[in-house]
Parts: C-alpha cells; sequence; structure tokens
C-alpha cells in the first residue's frame, strides 16, 4: 500500500493483482470520509480522457468564435501535433490581442497535491508567456470576502482562524446555527485533511442548538436540537427581528456597542418596524419562538454562526453582515464560546484545531496583466467585451477575451445558469482544456489534453491545518496518454522558448525536493519521502475569534477604517449601490415560484469530483441526480418516490429522481450540484440537462455590485412528473470510442 491523500482525507492504496483499486483510510482518521469510495473511478473509468482530442469545427475552420461548441466531435490527434497547434495559437493570440485576452482565471478545486495543484501550474505557464487576465475570490465565499474587510477588517481571521470546537464545546451554551453545521461538508479541506475532527467534536457539543434552515438534515441527528425550519433566503428578516427584541426589551449590551462597534444607532433606527410579527410573516417562523429564542440568546453565552450557503445568494451580504450586527448586539464577541463564526459545517477547516503552518507551494511567479474579473463573472466578461461594472467601489470594464484555458476545475458544474454559460463559450477563439475526464467543460473546448489523476504521479500533500504532509506516492500508470499538467506547460513552454523560465530545469521530482528543502531542512526529503508522512506540529485546541481585540481594541483593532466593528459602513454607504446599502437591510429575493430550491453541496461526492464513482452513482435515483421534496408538495403534484421529474423554470429544465422526504419544510426542494451536465437540446418539452444539474435553474446574477460573488445556492423552479421515455444519461461516456483502462499498479 502506498500513501497519499485527497481533498476529503488521506489514505493509502494499491491496485490489486486482479486489476481492482485498494483504499485504505489514513490510520489516524477517526472519521474517514465516504467520498474514498469514489476514488476507483479516477484510474479507469471510461469518462477518463485518453488521448489528446480537438474538436472538428476548430480543426477544419481554425481558431473562431463558433456555436457548434458543445455540440461538435472530437478528433484525438498526437500529442506533439497538437501541442505544436496550441503552442502557435498562444503566440497568435497574445501577439495580435495581447496577454490580457487570455483568459487564465480558471477557477477549480482540482486535486490535493502542492506541486501539481492545476491552477498554480497554469498560472505560473502563462505567467512566464506574458500574463492573463485572472480571476479573484471564490465560488464558496466571494461574497463574504468583499464583504468582511469592510465590517470587521480581518477576511482571514473570520475565514481561517475562527474559535476553535473545543472551546464552542466547553463554553457555548446556546448555539444559533443560521444554516445550520451539515456535516457532509466537515469531511473536505482545500488540499487534504488526515485527522477528521470535527465529527468528534459534534458529537461532544453540550451547547442547545437553534437549527435554523428550510432542511432538518442541515444539522447531524445525533445532536438535539430545535429546528425552526425557515423559507429560504428569509435569515436576514429573522435576525433583524431578533435585534428588535433585543432593542424592545432593552436586552442589547450598549456598553459592547459603545466601545467596539460604530453605526449602531443608525441601524437601530432602521430595526424600529422590523418586529417578530413583520419576520414571521416572511420566515414563516411564529413571532412567539422569535421572541423567546432572543430572550435565550440574551441570557447564555450564545455563538451565532453562518454558513457560506447563505452568502451564496442574491444579497447574500446581508445574512453574514446582520449575523455580525446580531451577535455585537449580545455583547460576547471576543469571549470564550460566544460571538459570531462563518462556515462551521461549510468546510473541515473551520474551528479545526490542526496547526496553521504555511505548506509548500509552487510559486506562479508575476502576472504583468493586471485585468481581473470577480470570479464569477465569466459569463459576463464572454459576452460582454468592453463593458462596465461595478465591484467593490469601483467601475470596472471586461476586456476583450480570445483564448479561454482552464485546467482543474469545471465551470459547466460550478457556474450558474448554464445555457447562458453555453452561449457565453461559443464567443471565444479558442476554449483549451486539461481534464483527467470528459467532463462537460471539456465537451465545451475545442483542445483537450488528458491530464494525470492525483494517484498517477508524485507529490507533496497538505491542507490548511492539516496535521500532516503526506508523501504523495504514484499508485497507479497514467491513464491512456494522460500527462501531468506540469509536463504539458513543459512541452508548450519549449514551443513558445521559455522552458528554463518555466521549469527552472527541474524534473517533477526535483522540484517536490526543492519545494520541501525550502519549506524544511529535518528530516531529509528522503527520509520523508520513506516514511510516507511527516507529523506536523499541534495547533492550539482554544481559541476565540477577536479575544484580542475584546481585551483591548485600541491595542489591538480591526483593520476596518474605524478600528471597529462597523455595524453601519460609511464606506459601503458611500458606494451607493442600492442592492447593498451602508448597514443590514432585509432585501427580498426578487424571484418568487411555487417551489423554492436549494442546489447545496453533495454528500455523495466533492463538487462535480468523481461523479462517476461508486458513492456518487450510488446515490442516483432512476439514474439521475436525486431531487428531494416535501411529501405534500409531491403529493400535489402526483409525485412519488423513485418517480423521474423535470425540475424546471424560465432559464432551464433537468430531469432528477423523486425522494420524499419531510426533512424538508413545505415549498422547499433541494437538488445537489455536481451531477455532470448533460444537455439535450432537442428535447420535446425543451432544452433540458438529463442528468439533474441544478445550475441549468440558478441564475446569472450577483450576490450585489459590492461583492458581484455567485448566488448559485437558491432558485424559483416548479416540478412536475415525467412520464414520456427518459433519455439515457450519457455525461459518463466519452464523446469519442470508449478507450477499455487496464489498471496497472505502479512498479
Ligand atoms: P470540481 O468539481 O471540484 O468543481 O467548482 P469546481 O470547478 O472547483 O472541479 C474540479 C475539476 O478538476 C474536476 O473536473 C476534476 O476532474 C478536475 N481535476 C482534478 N484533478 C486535476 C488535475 O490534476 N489536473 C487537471 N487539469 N484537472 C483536474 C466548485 C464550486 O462550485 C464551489 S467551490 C462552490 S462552493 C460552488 N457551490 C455551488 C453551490 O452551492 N450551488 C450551486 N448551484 N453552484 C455552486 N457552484 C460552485
Amino acid at each position: 500500500m502506498k500513501p497519499s491523500t485527497s481533498h476529503w482525507g488521506a489514505f493509502s492504496a494499491e491496485v490489486d493483482p486482479d486489476g481492482r483499486l485498494r483504499v485504505e483510510p489514513h490510520p489516524a482518521d477517526p472519521a474517514p470520509s465516504p467520498l474514498l469510495g469514489n476514488l476507483a473511478a479516477a484510474l479507469d473509468h471510461p469518462s477518463r480522457v485518453a488521448r489528446p482530442a480537438v474538436r472538428r469545427g476548430w480543426l477544419d475552420h481554425g481558431p473562431s468564435p463558433d456555436d457548434r461548441r458543445g455540440r461538435d466531435e472530437f478528433v484525438e490527434l498526437p500529442w506533439d501535433d497538437v501541442l505544436d497547434r496550441l503552442a502557435t495559437e498562444l503566440d497568435r493570440v497574445r501577439t495580435r490581442h495581447g496577454n490580457q485576452a487570455i483568459f487564465g482565471g480558471s477557477y477549480g478545486w482540482a486535486s490535493a497535491g502542492r506541486f501539481h495543484h492545476a491552477q498554480s501550474q497554469l498560472h505560473r505557464f502563462l505567467n512566464t508567456i506574458g500574463g492573463f487576465t485572472a480571476s479573484r475570490n471564490t465560488y464558496s465565499n466571494g461574497t463574504s470576502s468583499v464583504l468582511l474587510p469592510h465590517i470587521v477588517g480581518d477576511t482571514h481571521a473570520v475565514l481561517r482562524q475562527a474559535s476553535t470546537w473545543p472551546t464552542i464545546a466547553e463554553h457555548t451554551e446556546l448555539l444559533v446555527a443560521f444554516g445550520g453545521i451539515p456535516e457532509k461538508n466537515v469531511y473536505v479541506t482545500p488540499g487534504g485533511v488526515t485527522v477528521h475532527g470535527t465529527p468528534g467534536h459534534l458529537a461532544r457539543l453540550r451547547a442547545r442548538v437553534a437549527l435554523i434552515s428550510p432542511l432538518r438534515d442541515d444539522l447531524p441527528s445525533t445532536i438535539d436540537a430545535k429546528w425552526y425550519p425557515i423559507r429560504p433566503a428569509t435569515d436576514t428578516a429573522l435576525m433583524l427581528a431578533l435585534a428588535h427584541t433585543l432593542v424592545v426589551e432593552g436586552l442589547h449590551d450598549k456598553e459592547f456597542l459603545d466601545r467596539y462597534c460604530v453605526g449602531y444607532a443608525e441601524f437601530e433606527r432602521y430595526l424600529l418596524d422590523k418586529d417578530p410579527n413583520w419576520a414571521a410573516g416572511i420566515t414563516g417562523i411564529p413571532a412567539a419562538d422569535i421572541v423567546a429564542l432572543a430572550r435565550e440568546m440574551a441570557a447564555k453565552r450564545t455563538l451565532i454562526t453562518v454558513t457560506w450557503s447563505l452568502q451564496r445568494t442574491e444579497h447574500g451580504e446581508q445574512p453574514v453582515w446582520a449575523g455580525i450586527a446580531l451577535a455585537a448586539m449580545l455583547g460576547q464577541i471576543g469571549l470564550p464560546g460566544g460571538g459570531f463564526g462563518h462556515g462551521y459545517g461549510s468546510m473541515g477547516d473551520v474551528g479545526d484545531t490542526g496547526p496553521e503552518l504555511p505548506i509548500p507551494h509552487l510559486p506562479q511567479g508575476t502576472n504583468p496583466i493586471d485585468e481581473f474579473i470577480p470570479v464569477a463573472r465569466i459569463a459576463d466578461l464572454l459576452l460582454h467585451p468592453g463593458e462596465t461594472y461595478d465591484y467593490n467601489g469601483e467601475t470596472r470594464h471586461y476586456p476583450d477575451t480570445r483564448l479561454v484555458y482552464w485546467a482543474g476545475g469545471n465551470p459547466f458544474h460550478h457556474h450558474q445558469d448554464l445555457n447562458r454559460l453555453r452561449h457565453a463559450f461559443t464567443r471565444p477563439d479558442t476554449v483549451v482544456v486539461h481534464e483527467p475526464h470528459w467532463t462537460a467543460t471539456a465537451r465545451h473546448a475545442d483542445i483537450v489534453l488528458p491530464a494525470t489523476t492525483a494517484l498517477e504521479r508524485e507529490d507533496l500533500g497538505s491542507g490548511r491545518r492539516d496535521t500532516h504532509l503526506i508523501a504523495m506516492h504514484r499508485i497507479a500508470e497514467p491513464a491512456g496518454e494522460a500527462r501531468d499538467d506540469y509536463a504539458i506547460f513543459a512541452a508548450l513552454a519549449s514551443r513558445l522558448g521559455v522552458a528554463e523560465a518555466f521549469t527552472e530545469g527541474r524534473t517533477a521530482r526535483q522540484w517536490l525536493e526543492h519545494l520541501y528543502n525550502g519549506w524544511r531542512g529535518e528530516p531529509s526529503f528522503e527520509e520523508f519521502w520513506a516514511n510516507g508522512e511527516l507529523k506536523l506540529p499541534p495547533g492550539r485546541n482554544h481559541h476565540t475569534l477577536f479575544a484580542d481585540f475584546r481585551a483591548d481594541p485600541n491595542a489591538h483593532p480591526l483593520k476596518t477604517p474605524s478600528g471597529r466593528i462597523e455595524i453601519t459602513s460609511t464606506t459601503i454607504a458611500g458606494f451607493g449601490y442600492p442592492d447593498c446599502p451602508g448597514h443590514p437591510v432585509w432585501l427580498p429575493p426578487t424571484e418568487t415560484g411555487p417551489l423554492w430550491l436549494i442546489a447545496n453541496q453533495p454528500h455523495t461526492r466533492l463538487h462535480s469530483q468523481l461523479d462517476a464513482g461508486e458513492t456518487s452513482q450510488a446515490g442516483k435515483v432512476a439514474g439521475r441526480e436525486p431531487v428531494r421534496l416535501n411529501p405534500a408538495d409531491a403529493a400535489a403534484r402526483g409525485i412519488t418516490t423513485g418517480d423521474i421529474v423535470r425540475v424546471f423554470n424560465t432559464r432551464g429544465a433537468c430531469l432528477a429522481g423523486a425522494v420524499l422526504d419531510d426533512a424538508l419544510r413545505p415549498g422547499v426542494v433541494q437538488l445537489a450540484t455536481g451531477a455532470w451536465f448533460d444537455p439535450i437540446d432537442d428535447h420535446p418539452t425543451g432544452p433540458l440537462c438529463a442528468h439533474g444539474n441544478p445550475n441549468v435553474l440558478t441564475a446569472d446574477i450577483p450576490s450585489s455590485r459590492l461583492s458581484q460573488g455567485c448566488a448559485g445556492q437558491h432558485a424559483a423552479v416548479d416540478v412536475e412528473r415525467f412520464d414520456g421515455p427518459a433519455p439515457r444519461v450519457r455525461a459518463l461516456h466519452p464523446p469519442v470510442r470508449e478507450t477499455a483502462f487496464r489498471r496497472t499498479a505502479q512498479r
């Protein structure tokens, strides 16, 4: 067995003599992730890209905008031929249009491994050839990462140095969890996680938990909680009514608000008519429950947590900002077990006790081009070159993009309104994708280069707050003709005359040694590699967010303009954005519909990764992604568990497999992200995704003009039983002749 790691946990693995991948979780892991069951598909699934492939239209007619992308056939060609063509095209674009015409934002999680991190490889390569238009922020918390600097100054502290679980377990008496603490997400940390501590911490919670979510299972069933089945997208109204109750009953901490905050008076004036009856009508939570919860919050050591999913919505700034304002009114920010937290249950490292250490990484060099887009504006970039948009107080414009280069991400999974994205992808001259699998993004490219998976190469693996650095050994030979992203870029760099600048003369193994030695001298690289891992020094068990600030706000001011928590921000007010004014406000969603879709993270895979894997496939219903409905909504539509249903709105439609579940409040349906997009253009009911990708339904609108974050978590939809002949799901089969891969162990 050889050691390796993934975003969802460390493991050792080997290929059996009969060709089967055997995987064992790391012995120190008390709660291994079920997603390890997907790994075998990373080796030999027919969806692997076996050989370099070029789209027929691009090959025959050359680079140009083309609406056949995603509908055309592919021609497999030898590596050298494709690399020659691609090098020529990169040179044409940078010479004729300038490097800003290359979009290399290439968002995506790719796989664990510090050196072969696909996005870093791409950025280093593009920087070496003169730069590219980049992307900023993330789909995870792109709204908060723009908002928080204005409100509490330090995004890093909130997102990465949250109060730890042991501190919460010991001190918190009441945990008010907006969005809950969904256990499925805590198995995942970017880069890897060796010891999954959070499930154990959750089991040890002593606090009473108020679960505020439309989904009852947004909290482990072992936790005894009161469920407040709130209407989606209305948490801000509930927070404002809780704040209102604190004010009218004199339960707010005036001293804390005076000493540690600015702009409270203006917010209090706004609160005057936001009483519990007003909020009950919006949220569906009875006014008496709101009053009782506010009183309990004031009486107990209370931690307010808001998941990242709540900011992945239209007006996503508001629940984060209102949650901070509410916590400030309770006056417990900086006290153990009290205050505010953001992202518990959104990611494995939030509240974790592992060390926060710099981990070796591939230097990306410097991008000479200063153009960027907020990451979720990709379709606007391609559709509206030259047009202006607002972002965090700036007026920016979209550069004219001729070439899109993607490695390690799947925009046809992660972006919203996929039919609009398809249209946007007709615009560039050339689209290049490195992928291990024939994902929808690969199918919408002109040039598809087969990339190895982490099991097929050597690397260093460790995540934020990981307890170990893992020597990721090669477990199997590359599938087909797949090459490492590094090898692909090195070959292109050589054709473009910058080989030395890109590789610095090192092989991949020499890079690993170089990165390791630059990070740590002891033990030697050879020893570390032979051991298979290095245990990192322990982190801190107890930590309270903003404890220093609370102890002495003058010695430890926040990095906001005032040095205090900005309940009203004059900076944001000064931007004059109606969709994000100067303090937290209630802004209703612009869409309404018979049902409200929650498009959340799946529990059977990470995003769209390894949808072909066993764990992911075992979760499908009628061969499609499961959509959960409340039994009352299902009965009204004549739907029963196991039916194929059509989920639709004005933007698009998808098929899914129905599951009836009273863990959803009535009026809510839930369809996780990540089923590989399988578009059918000419279906009699209109275009649809046969497989159940919810991003055909979500709106490609920003959370607001402030952050331009993605709003993919929600959509107004309806659902009907699908009685006709159901189209076959083709997404897991390659668009070229199928290759029978044979797993072989690495010798
Ligand atoms: P992944 O499925 O992880 O999704 O979006 P992201 O694009 O990161 O895609 C990673 C891709 O990289 C996979 O296709 C994988 O095969 C490929 N890959 C893996 N290893 C390698 C490698 O070594 N080299 C190369 N070249 N490729 C590799 C995730 C994004 O989706 C995120 S982070 C969030 S939080 C968003 N969440 C939502 C949401 O809540 N709701 C909706 N509706 N939409 C969302 N989209 C966002």
